[in-house]
């Protein structure tokens, strides 16, 4: 019920498509580099105003910011607690547990949020720690969200986002249970060089992003686990609603979009998220 919540609310209620709305930035990259862009995104209430006016799917925040508004806008929009959280004064590819199953039945959510990063050294802790979160979760009726971020000494920038790296760390939420998979959007194969010394994947066509996001759709269950995929640092609109036009082709459920949303003045933040509502409800 949790799952069909999301899945029903907003403009894209009913579709199968997905926007949400993600604000752990502050927590991922500091305060400033997070909000100072558009400073009235320093208020937790800001952010739940912003997912409701648009009409999204849901909000997702770590604990303090849903504490925050939870309160004014109980039952207004589904949220989604994400119950750990990395940090930019740490050198490790880890995430530390933030938040309980307990505190997202507490504050109302629908589902908890939780971040592994594949190829990290503490990547089977982080597994584990997703196996405990999911059983209460499930137990509890709520949905389960995976965060899958290629992450480790043994990747690089572009290793993180190849695609059939990419598309390995989404299959791995898929089988940890998740019903929710966010990804960030896939790039190019690793190099040959690259993927002697990681890991060499079947190479299947990757040659444009539509198919690149096929082939993440496939490895999640073919189409049997929802699949989003991240905004990343702030861009153009064309630039992203491109990206977003490209997942819709291929076959993604929606976006996760925060930088690219909260760091603009609201007014052309809704008008960005009303232009990729529109390209999800259109034909494919
Ligand atoms: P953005 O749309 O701002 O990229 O948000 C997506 C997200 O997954 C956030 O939830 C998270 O804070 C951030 O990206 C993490 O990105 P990274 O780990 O690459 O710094």
């Amino acid at each position: 019920a949790n799952l069909a919540r999301i899945l029903m609310e907003g403009k894209l209620g009913g579709t199968g498509r997905m926007v949400i709305l993600p604000v752990d930035q502050g927590f991922e990259h500091g305060p400033a580099r997070s909000f100072a862009p558009n400073p009235a995104a320093y208020d937790p209430h800001y952010h739940f105003e912003l997912a409701i006016e648009a009409g999204l799917n849901a909000y997702a925040a770590p604990l303090g910011m849903i504490e925050a508004g939870a309160a004014t806008f109980a039952g207004s929009i589904p949220t989604i607690l994400k119950v750990n959280s990395s940090n930019s004064l740490s050198t490790t590819k880890d995430q530390a547990v933030t938040a309980t199953v307990s505190d997202a039945l507490r504050l109302g959510c629908s589902a908890i949020g939780f971040t592994i990063y594949p190829s990290s050294e503490y990547q089977f802790e982080m597994m584990e720690e997703l196996r405990e979160l999911a059983e209460e979760a499930k137990a509890a009726g709520l949905a389960v969200v995976v965060w899958s971020y290629p992450r480790g000494p043994m990747l690089d920038k572009t290793g993180e986002t190849a695609y059939d790296i990419c598309a390995y760390a989404a299959h791995m939420a898929a089988l940890l249970g998740a019903h929710i998979i966010k990804v960030k959007p896939p790039t190019d194969a690793l190099s040959l060089d690259a993927a002697k010394k990681v890991y060499i994947d079947r190479k299947i066509d990757g040659s444009d992003l539509a198919t690149r996001i096929k082939h993440i759709v496939q490895s999640c269950f073919n189409g049997r686990r929802l699949v989003v995929f991240s905004g990343g640092e702030a861009k153009g609109t064309d630039a992203l609603l491109a990206e977003v036009k490209a997942i819709h082709a291929g076959g993604g459920n929606g976006s996760i979009v925060g930088r690219n949303a909260f760091q603009r003045p609201k007014d052309e933040a809704l008008k960005l998220l009303a232009a990729m509502i529109e390209v999800y409800k259109s034909k494919p």
